[in-house]
């Protein structure tokens, strides 16, 4: 019995040496030491054995039992560190090879039009204000002259929330400037940016949704002069110096008196035509709309507070997609709005 304990002893010990991975140890462990394994029979036959010899080969089975449990844990712990190692080593990166880059946006050109619009009126004094997109049919149309049955305050040119047209999108930033009149005492420099909806069948030069900065200057002995200066300072900063404009005669409601504002056309430079064709920026005209304005109307001083015996105002109203579209020199509103990357990354 102790030949045959030495033999499984020696066998085993080579068997785990030789053991290529965890599943071909756990084997051996189960051919020795399982229920149905070698030393597990001969432990069995103890039994057997007289009484002196039980104790004796007792101890010496156990030994052997001991050392064969040291060698699977030593072996097994070997071959996981090797896993382990295969492992790391197959699916090692390489952090030094470079990245694929994401391209970097930048901001919407319409946006930037806006932020150089807006600079060049905080150069002149103006404080920029901000407000709510739906707004109340008194603030949006009544206070400013635009009394009930008034066309513009037709349903198919307003977005209206409310069945008795008294809640709504608003159709110019002018509310907030009323509030501003309404809160503050004179002298106003203000200047209004922000989205106004109209219900327009969108096409080359309107959008049902469309960007505006209003501006508004209230003090004592406000002109028309004063109008046409800041808005020659604007047109000159945001085209360049040699840029033209012209005022023509206009009627709102909320200016008295109002007139549009003309740009000489950047394509044919006010001949109206390009190589013996219509020019198709301003369609032959020469001149391209840019915004309306005017004297606050008296009455419009009146509701909101202020006294139109003491103080005078001018006001106007610029789309900032048409301004837009002069700046980047396109004829057309839509791309602005599309939303693809081949376009709006050439500005
Ligand atoms: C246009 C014309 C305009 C105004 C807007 C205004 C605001 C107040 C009082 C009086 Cl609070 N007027 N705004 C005045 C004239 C013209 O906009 O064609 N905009 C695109």
């Amino acid at each position: 019995m102790k030949q045959q304990l030495e033999q499984i002893k020696l066998q085993t010990l080579s068997d785990i040496r030789d053991a290529a991975d965890i599943p071909a140890l756990e084997a051996v462990r189960v051919r020795v030491l399982g229920k149905k394994g070698a030393l597990t029979a001969i432990l069995k036959q103890m039994g057997t054995l007289s009484a002196e010899e039980r104790p004796i080969m007792g101890q010496i089975a156990n030994a052997v039992r001991a050392e064969l449990d040291e060698a699977l844990e030593v072996r097994k712990a070997q071959l996981q560190a090797a896993a382990l190692e295969a492992r790391l080593a197959a699916e090692s990166i390489d952090v030094t090879i470079p990245c694929r880059r994401s391209p970097l946006g930048h901001q919407h050109p319409m946006n930037r039009v806006l932020d150089e619009a807006k600079e060049i009126f905080i150069g002149m004094g103006y404080q920029v204000v901000d407000g709510p997109e739906v707004e109340t049919a008194a603030y949006n149309f009544t206070r400013l002259n635009i009394e009930e049955g008034h066309p513009s305050r037709d349903r198919s040119d307003t977005f209206y929330f409310t069945d008795d047209d008294s809640i709504l999108l608003r159709t110019q930033t002018s509310p907030m400037q009323i509030r501003v009149m309404e809160n503050t005492r004179p002298p106003i420099r203000i200047v209004a940016p922000g989205r106004v909806y109209r219900k327009d069948e969108g096409d080359a030069t309107h959008s049902p949704m469309f960007h505006q900065i209003e501006g508004l200057v209230v003090d004592e002995g406000i002109t028309m002069g004063d109008l046409k200066g800041a808005l020659e300072v604007l047109v000159k900063r945001l085209y360049g110096e040699n840029a033209v404009i012209r005022f023509r005669p206009h009627h709102f409601p909320f200016t008295e008196p109002s007139c549009e504002v003309d740009m000489q056309c950047f394509k044919c430079r006010g001949t109206g035509e390009v190589g013996g064709q219509v020019c198709p920026t301003c369609h032959g005209e020469g001149w391209i709309e840019l915004l309306g304005g005017g004297m606050v109307h008296p009455d419009v001083l009146a509701n909101c507070g202020i006294d139109p015996e003491i103080y005078s105002g001018f006001a106007f109203g610029i789309g900032v997609e048409r301004m837009a579209m002069g700046r980047l020199r396109i004829n057309d509103m839509r791309p602005i709005f599309d939303n693809d990357i081949r376009f709006l990354s050439q500005f």
